[in-house]
C-alpha cells in the first residue's frame, strides 16, 4: 500500500541521464562503523538504491577505489579525510551532517558524516531525498544543521488508545501488547521521523494518566525507547501533576511539600535506570481541570522547578506549557497566559522551556503570533503547533498547515526591534537560549495512511522540516514532500503544489476569515457553531469570541476593549491597535466592526465577509479540478481517496458559509451580495445537526 510509504516511495528515477549520474558517481558504498544506526542507514541506502536505480552497490568495509559513497562518523574518518573536512565540522552542530563530493588521493568519493550516527542518519535520509528528488549529485556539498534542539511530536495518545483530537484511528502504542510485542508500525514510526529530523516523542496525553509512571507502563515505555533510540529518538512522558497521590499513596502533591520532592526525585531515578536517554517530561497544570501546583497555593515556577531537579541529575527537560486560562476571569481569554507567565521570565530553572502555543487561544485556523513570543528573553519558550485538525476540519479536509506554521514563525515580534522574529525567538538566536525545541500535537493514528487524508502526511512532513529549520518556506517543502510522495513530473508539481499553498487561506475564508475564531461547533469543534452560547464557562462558547450584533462582529481587543493590543511590542500593538493599519486578516480578531464599515477594497465588512465565505467555497472546487487533471500521475488508491475527501471539502465549505452567513445575517439584516450563492438550508437546519459521537473528543 503506498499510502503506508508516506514520502519514503523511492521511485524509480525515471529519467535516464539523471539515473546515469547516480550510478556513475556511486559505484560502491563504504561503511565505516558499526552501530544500530550505522546498520540502518545502511538499511535504508540499500533500499533506496535498490528502488529507485534498480541494483546496489557493492558494500565496502574500508575505503577501496573510486566514486563511492562513504559513510560514517567524524571519529570513524580517517586523518586525511577529517583534515579535508574540518572547515565542513566546524560549521555544524552536534546533529547537523555534511554531505560533500571530495578528493582523496586523486579519488573522487562522496561522503556522508557528521559528529554522531544518529546525525549520519540525518544525512543518508537527505541524501537519499536527492535522488527522489532528482537533483544532480555531481559536486554536492551540503553542511546542514538543525537549528532547535527539541523537535517533537506530542502525541495526546490515552491508555486505552483513543486519541484526543485524533482523527486518523487509534493510538500506534498497543500498551496491552508491549513490551513483548513490538509492532513494525514503531519502527516505521521511528523511521519516518528520523528521515525529516525529528528527535523526540511525548507518547502521552497532555491531560495526563498517573498510570504511565507505574512500573507496569514504564517498562512498555522502556520498550518502546529502545526501538526508537537508534534513529536518535529520545522518549519523553506527560507527567501528571497529581501522581504523588494516584500513585505513591503520599497526600498531597504540593511542589514545596519534602515528601513530595524525594518521590519525584525517585520516580526520576527509577526512569532512568530504565531508560538512560529518557528526554523528560511535560506538563499540562493548572489547565482546563489538570491538577498543579496552584492547587496547593503554589505558582507555575515552584511546579515546574521541583520537576526540573528531579529530571536534572540525569541530563532530563520539563516542557512546561503556557496554555493557561482561568474560569475565575473570562474578560479575555487571549490575555491570560501572558498575564500568568510573563511576569515568571527569569524564574525558571536552566532545564526548564516554557511550551507556548502558536496564538493565544487555540489552534485556529488563523491567529496573530503569541504575545508571549519575545516578550520573555530570560526564558527559553518552545513552540507548539497543532499538526491534528482539531479546528480544521479533522483529517477530512485538505490543509497544507506550513504555510500556517510559516506565517507564525516570519511574524516579527518586534520584542527587541526589528527583524525580532518569532523564529528567532524558537531557535534562541534571539536571546542567546541554549534550550530550544518545537513540538507539533500529533496527527498520526493507526490508519493505514498513519494520518487519515493522504495529504495530512505533508503536515506531518513539513512540521518536521520547519522543526530542523523554521526558515524554509512552506513552497519549498509542499515541492519536496510531493516529488518524494507522488512523482517528479513537472505537470503533476505546479498546480498541485498550487493547490497546496492555497489551501491554508481556503480553510481560512470558509470558516473564520477576517480574524474570526473559535467558531465551531461544542466540544468536538467539527462544523460550524457559531449560534452556541450554553457552554458552563463563557470562553468556551462561540458567542463570547464572534460577539455580533446589531451594530457588527469582532472582539475588540484594542485599548478601547480588553486592551489584548497592549501585551505586544509597543511597534505592533500600534499596528493592531489602529482600525486603519490593523491587518484585514486580523481586523476581527482586534476590533469590532461595524457591518457597514469599509474594507480596502471599498467593499462593506457584511458583503466583503460573505463574499470571503463564498472564495472559500470556490477555492475548494479549484482544488477538485486540479485533482481531477492530476489523476494520471497518481495511483488510482490515493487519486480516489483524496478525490472522495475533497468532495466533503466542498461540501462542507458550503455547509459553513451557508451556517455562517445565515446566522450573522440576523444581525446584519442585510441581504447577501451578488456572487454569493443562496443557502439551500435553514438556519434551524444547521443548528440541529448533533454529531455525538465524533472522533477526538477524548
Ligand atoms: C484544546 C483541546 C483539548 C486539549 C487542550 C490542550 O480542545 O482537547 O486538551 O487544547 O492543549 O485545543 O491542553
Amino acid at each position: 500500500q503506498k499510502d503506508y510509504k508516506l514520502w519514503l516511495q523511492y521511485n524509480t528515477v525515471a529519467n535516464a541521464s539523471i539515473s546515469k549520474e547516480y550510478k556513475d558517481n556511486l559505484k560502491g558504498i563504504v561503511v565505516l562503523g558499526n552501530s544500530e544506526t550505522i546498520k540502518i542507514a545502511v538499511k535504508e541506502l540499500k533500499t533506496g538504491f535498490l528502488q529507485m536505480l534498480g541494483n546496489v552497490p557493492e558494500i565496502k568495509l574500508e575505503l577501496k577505489g573510486e566514486n563511492n559513497l562513504i559513510i560514517g562518523a567524524q571519529s570513524n574518518l580517517n586523518s586525511e579525510i577529517r583534515k579535508e573536512l574540518q572547515s565542513n565540522f566546524d560549521k555544524i552542530n552536534e546533529e547537523g551532517f555534511i554531505i560533500k563530493s571530495i578528493s582523496i588521493q586523486n579519488k573522487k568519493q562522496i561522503i556522508i558524516t557528521g559528529k554522531k550516527d544518529a546525525a549520519v542518519l540525518y544525512g543518508v535520509f537527505n541524501f537519499l531525498r536527492i535522488f527522489q528528488t532528482n537533483k544532480s549529485v555531481k559536486n554536492v556539498n551540503i553542511a546542514d544543521s538543525p537549528k532547535t534542539n527539541i523537535r517533537i511530536l506530542n502525541h495526546w495518545d490515552n491508555l486505552d488508545r483513543t486519541v484526543e483530537r485524533g482523527y486518523a484511528g487509534f493510538s500506534l502504542w498497543n500498551w496491552q501488547k508491549l513490551p513483548d510485542f513490538i509492532d513494525q508500525r514503531y519502527i516505521d514510526y521511528a523511521r519516518a521521523n528520523a528521515s525529516i529530523g525529528i528527535n523526540g516523542t511525548v507518547l502521552t496525553n497532555v491531560n495526563a494518566n498517573a498510570l504511565i509512571l507505574t512500573p507496569q507502563y514504564l517498562e512498555k515505555v522502556e520498550a518502546l525507547a529502545n526501538v526508537f533510540r537508534p534513529y536518535g529518538i529520545k522518549v519523553y512522558l506527560t507527567a501528571r501533576f497529581s501522581a504523588p497521590i494516584e500513585i505513591g499513596k503520599l497526600k498531597t502533591a504540593d511542589p514545596k511539600d519534602l515528601e513530595v520532592i524525594n518521590w519525584w526525585k525517585n520516580k526520576a531515578a527509577e526512569i532512568y535506570k530504565r531508560i538512560p536517554d529518557f528526554g523528560g517530561f511535560l506538563v499540562k497544570a493548572n489547565s482546563e481541570g489538570q491538577p498543579g501546583p496552584q492547587n496547593y497555593g503554589r505558582d507555575h515556577v515552584d511546579g515546574a522547578n521541583m520537576l526540573a531537579d528531579a529530571v536534572a541529575p540525569f541530563g532530563g527537560v520539563i516542557m512546561w506549557r503556557a496554555f493557561v486560562y482561568s474560569e475565575h476571569d473570562a474578560n479575555d481569554r487571549a490575555k491570560q497566559a501572558y498575564a500568568e507567565f510573563q511576569p515568571y521570565d527569569g524564574k525558571f530553572k536552566e532545564n526548564v522551556i516554557v511550551q507556548v502555543k502558536n496564538g493565544a487561544i487555540d489552534f485556529q485556523p488563523r491567529e496573530p503570533f503569541h504575545p508571549l513570543f519575545g516578550a520573555m528573553p530570560k526564558t527559553p519558550l518552545m513552540m507548539e503547533f497543532q499538526i491534528t485538525q482539531e479546528y480544521l476540519g479533522f483529517s477530512t479536509h485538505l490543509v497544507f498547515l506550513p504555510k500556517l506554521f510559516q506565517e507564525v514563525l516570519e511574524s516579527d515580534t518586534y520584542q527587541k526591534g526589528k527583524g525580532s522574529t518569532v523564529a528567532k525567538v524558537i531557535d534562541g538566536t534571539l536571546y542567546q537560549n541554549k534550550l530550544t525545541g518545537i513540538a507539533g500535537v500529533s496527527n498520526i493514528g493507526n490508519d493505514l495512511n498513519w494520518t487519515g487524508h493522504p495529504f495530512a502526511q505533508a503536515n506531518w512532513y513539513g512540521f518536521g522540516r520547519l522543526a530542523w529549520n523554521p526558515y524554509l518556506d512552506a513552497e519549498t517543502i509542499a515541492d519536496e514532500w510531493l516529488r518524494c510522495t507522488f512523482s517528479n513530473d513537472e505537470h503533476f508539481i505546479k498546480p498541485v503544489k498550487k493547490m497546496m499553498i492555497d489551501s491554508r487561506e481556503a480553510v481560512v475564508n470558509y470558516m473564520t476569515p477576517f480574524g474570526l475564531h473559535h467558531i465551531m461547533d461544542t466540544g468536538h469543534h467539527y462544523g460550524p457553531g457559531p449560534w452556541v452560547s450554553d457552554l458552563s464557562r463563557p470562553e468556551w462558547n462561540p458567542t463570547y469570541y464572534h460577539k455580533a450584533d446589531k451594530n457588527g462582529i469582532g472582539f475588540d481587543r484594542s485599548k478601547s476593549g480588553t486592551n489584548a493590543v497592549s501585551q505586544y511590542a509597543p511597534e505592533m500593538a500600534k499596528v493592531f491597535n489602529n482600525l486603519e493599519t490593523c491587518p484585514e486578516k486580523d481586523l476581527l480578531w482586534f476590533h469590532h466592526v461595524s457591518w457597514d464599515y469599509k474594507l480596502k477594497n471599498g467593499q462593506t465588512l457584511w458583503n466583503g465577509l460573505a463574499l470571503k465565505y463564498q472564495e472559500g467555497v470556490n477555492q475548494v472546487a479549484e482544488m477538485q479540478n486540479v485533482w481531477n487533471n492530476a489523476e494520471k500521475y497518481v495511483d488510482i488508491e490515493r487519486f480516489n481517496e483524496v478525490k472522495m475527501l475533497l468532495e466533503i471539502q466542498q461540501k462542507e465549505a458550503k455547509w459553513w458559509r451557508d451556517a455562517c452567513l445565515l446566522y450573522f445575517q440576523q444581525f446584519s439584516g442585510k441581504e447577501l451580495p451578488s456572487g454569493v450563492e443562496k443557502p439551500t438550508q435553514t438556519l434551524e437546519y444547521f443548528k440541529s445537526l448533533k454529531f455525538p459521537f465524533a472522533p477526538g473528543n477524548g
